[in-house]
């Protein structure tokens, strides 16, 4: 049928004002007796997302019409966050929505504050995602972002006595206006069964993947709209679904129960995001999900190149590429093959020269817990047709290692897909390397280490393949939307052009040295500072006053992560009030938050710790405002919008070496806060970037750490330091625990082991040093307003916009399609 398009929707302040008002009363039902902020929130998404619509359409049709060159993100995590402030800024709209909502008598703001999170991520690996798909679309390329639509995103974090609760995060049960379901584009994905061979008409042996159990795969696409230049691009999410509504037989027979069990089983695929950042656990349903996002997302780009191209695939690899998000999606490498072979006829060398020039992988950890391997047993249970691929691909590349290192068994073993022992498994990490014509790591230091260490064999196989991609962050977000005030002073100064090109920031640098821009600066963060205490007020029974230094660490709760020396450094302070040793003083309020996985006891232990010990520090009167410490529960995307505008000192503090990159550290840089941390992941390179002077540096090297690995002696640096003598003493004497006796003795015994992975003792002095020297240069407000306007002057770099060139020009290459737009 021939439709008629809607005209193109006004963006001026009536027409948002008539569009909202009908999408409340016609829409959605509401009348003014509504009381809920909900339904105006969706009203208001409704009217903004209409306005993407047709501009989606024509990025669409662009794609298809001009048989562009595409690249595909798949990622199991997306962590989108909020949407609606962010499409309105995309827009251009933001004033004219403001004025509108004004109008009909709204406060924008709790309107935004309804919409619930999108947690479909963890932590960094996910926000990358969501700030790559945002720089994609602002540089206008042709990039789909693939992933999973979890029912059930990452968990509420809730505190009881200082103990980490995990309440479900059902963030779709209101609906989810941004999501448009295309049942037209499912896809039958298969489990289980069993494969048979037989000859075709060719002569040909063709495999069968035979009495599968199928599911199928819906797609929800959200539009991914680019700054304020007429690219909406697609982020299509996967959800699994029964392939019946339910077996009629069975129904029919009585069996109501039954008959509905294969639907909630195939819609359990989907349910909840696995809340672990860095430790794979070999859960069946885990590699289901893996499965289906791999099989759905394939199937969804051969279709449509199937469609437009035919059956011919010659031209398949230089018209699309994967960017393998971790190994998680890396079963796409089998799974291309299987399509290609066993779906489209192709030849097992024709298939495999496509697929390892179709497929890039990006590591996000060098941790060894964090590298999946599944077991051969529930590969070849779930998926074996994949097993019996990977077992042909491992043959074909071990061949290639023995033509490469003839009689190097040891490298063999050392290389194969196939980890041998008692049970056997598959490494996935090696099966992207091996599938992939890019390898690439997050920040310069973790790509080196990928290339010295974990991937060395393959490295020296083909360094060709190996590069380094610096992660970075959206500055439409993590600045212009979440700190309109500074971003407002950033325009005024030196034009808006930073928006789109972060290195303009650098403009700034001279206006460091004027007094009054400095003054300007200092009023712009001190009231971001105030918006931070009144956000936290009503949560928090704590008073904490705008003057103090915020000294802030949020991240996930791991123990390389190292809230641990945060705390020892804090309790360090409260021993210093108490006897006495506060001349010079400066008021500090240490922020710490984020969330556990689960199932990890230590970082469990790690929260209930920093709880105990605010809780004797904030109700010491002595201590009064001289210290505070916070735990900020529920950490999360819409939080962090908050807490970096409002933040002086950033908490990068890993053991070296093993951070891969963090972007935490690039979002406070940007807003102006000053880093403290170690020469680790990307902060080796914002320390480049910003100049030593204005970053606090401490802590052993990467090297140095490894070094002193073999004579590592914590409980002698311990007696040898009064400090942190004193400090172990308190932990130790219950002081902290006083009605919980023992509760902290695995942390105190982490601390005390020779055989402590992240060495925290080791970096206490250089930790406390470099603190002094933060509050040295706090007690000269004028001289760390300077440095904070460095700090942003200097964060160019770490723009996404800038690694997705990066990413363009040595991955993808693809070609920018301008769209036009009214
Ligand atoms: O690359 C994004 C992000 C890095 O910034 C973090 O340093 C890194 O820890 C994180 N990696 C993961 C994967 N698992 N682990 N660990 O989340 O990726």
């Amino acid at each position: 049928p021939s439709i008629t398009l809607v005209p193109s929707l006004g963006l001026d302040v009536d027409d948002l004002v008539t569009d909202f008002k009908r999408n409340y009363s016609h829409r959605l039902g509401r009348d003014q007796n509504c009381r809920s902020p909900h339904y105006a929130y969706e009203a208001l998404s409704l009217t903004v997302s209409d306005r993407l619509i047709e501009r989606w359409k024509n990025t669409y049709n662009a794609y298809r019409d001009q048989d562009c060159r595409r690249a595909y993100y798949l990622s199991m995590e997306f962590l989108m966050g909020r949407t609606l402030s962010n499409a309105m800024l995309n827009l251009g709209i933001s004033d004219a929505v403001h004025k509108a909502m004004h109008d009909v008598g709204l406060e924008l703001e709790e309107l935004l504050e309804s919409e619930p999170d999108a947690g479909l991520g963890n932590g960094g690996l996910g926000r990358l995602a969501a700030c790559f798909i945002d720089s994609c679309a602002t540089l206008q390329l042709p990039v789909t972002g693939y992933g999973l639509r979890y029912e059930y995103g990452m968990f509420t974090q809730t505190i009881a006595n200082g103990e980490q609760v995990e309440k479900p995060d059902h963030w779709l049960r209101y609906g989810n206006i941004w999501e448009i379901e295309r049942s037209e584009y499912a896809y039958r994905i298969k489990f289980g069964g069993h494969t048979e061979r037989h000859i075709d008409e060719n002569g040909n042996v063709r495999v069968c993947w035979l009495d599968t159990h199928d599911i199928l795969a819906i797609p929800y696409d959200t539009p991914v709209p680019g700054y304020q230049n007429g690219t909406v691009n697609t982020l299509r999410l996967w959800k699994a679904a029964a392939t019946e509504e339910f077996d009629l037989q069975e129904f029919n027979a009585g069996d109501y129960a039954e008959s509905v069990a294969a639907k909630n089983t195939a819609e359990n695929i989907t349910m909840v995001l696995y809340p672990n950042d860095a430790n794979e656990n070999g859960k069946a349903l885990r590699l289901r999900q893996q499965y289906l996002l791999a099989s759905a997302s394939l199937q969804d780009v051969i279709a449509g190149w199937v469609r437009d191209h035919g059956r011919h695939f010659a031209h398949f690899a230089e018209k699309n590429c994967f960017q393998l998000n971790d190994t998680h999606p890396s079963i796409a490498v089998a799974e291309l093959m299987r399509l290609l072979m066993d779906i489209h006829g192709l030849s097992w060398d024709a298939a495999w020269k496509i697929t390892r020039n179709t497929m890039a992988y990006t590591n996000h950890t060098l941790l060894p817990e964090a590298l999946e391997r599944w077991s051969v047993g529930l590969f070849k249970q779930l998926l074996p047709r994949l097993m019996e691929i990977i077992f042909e691909i491992n043959a074909h590349f071990l061949a290639e290692v023995s033509t490469h290192w003839p009689g190097d068994n040891e490298r063999l073993k050392r290389m194969s897909l196939i980890e041998e022992g008692p049970q056997q498994y598959v490494r996935m990490a090696y099966l992207a390397i091996v599938g992939s014509y890019s390898v690439n790591g997050v920040a310069e230091l973790h790509s080196k280490l990928l290339q010295q260490g974990l991937f060395r064999d393959f490295y020296e196989l083909w360094p060709q393949k190996f590069n380094n991609k610096t992660n970075g962050v959206t500055p439409r977000r993590w600045l212009a939307a979440c700190n309109p005030e500074l971003a407002e002073l950033l325009t005024e100064t030196i034009g808006d052009g930073w928006i789109t090109d972060l290195s303009e920031l650098q403009k700034l640098k001279p206006f460091a040295e004027d007094k009054k821009f400095r003054k300007r600066w200092h009023t712009v963060q001190q009231e971001a500072k105030q918006r931070l205490i009144d956000f936290k007020k009503q949560e928090l029974d704590v008073d904490l006053k705008v003057n103090a230094l915020f000294d802030v660490q949020v991240k996930r709760i791991h123990e390389y992560k190292r809230q641990l020396l945060n705390v020892l450094h804090v309790i360090h302070l409260y021993d210093r009030i108490k006897r006495g040793d506060i001349a010079n003083w400066t008021n500090r309020c240490v922020l710490i938050g984020g969330k556990a996985a689960p199932g990890y006891f230590m970082a469990k232990k790690i929260i209930k710790l920093i709880n105990n010990v605010a809780n004797v520090i904030n109700h010491d009167p002595e201590v009064g405002d001289k210290l505070k410490l916070v735990f900020l529960p529920n950490y999360r995307v819409s939080a962090m919008e908050k807490i970096c505008p409002g933040t002086d000192l950033s908490e990068q503090i890993s053991t070296a070496g093993k951070e891969a990159s963090g972007t935490g550290n690039m979002k406070f840089m940007m807003n102006g806060a000053l880093t403290i941390g170690t020469l680790d992941g990307a902060n080796i390179e914002i320390r480049e970037e910003v100049g030593d002077d204005n970053f606090f540096l401490f802590g052993l090297t990467e090297s140095q750490v490894e070094e002193l690995r073999h004579h590592y002696d914590p409980v002698s640096m311990i007696e040898n330091d009064v400090d942190l003598k004193r400090v172990l003493m308190l932990l130790e004497c219950g002081h902290f625990s006083q009605f919980e006796p023992g509760i902290f003795d695995a942390v105190i015994a982490s601390l005390k082991s020779p055989q402590d992975p992240w060495m925290t003792v080791a970096d206490f002095r250089s930790f406390i040093d470099a603190q002094k020297q933060v509050e040295k240069a706090y007690k000269d407000q004028d001289r760390w307003t300077r440095m904070s306007i460095l700090n942003c002057a200097g964060s160019g770099k770490f723009s996404t916009d800038r690694t997705i060139n990066e990413y363009n020009q040595e991955i993808w290459k693809l070609t920018p399609v301008p769209i036009s737009h009214p």
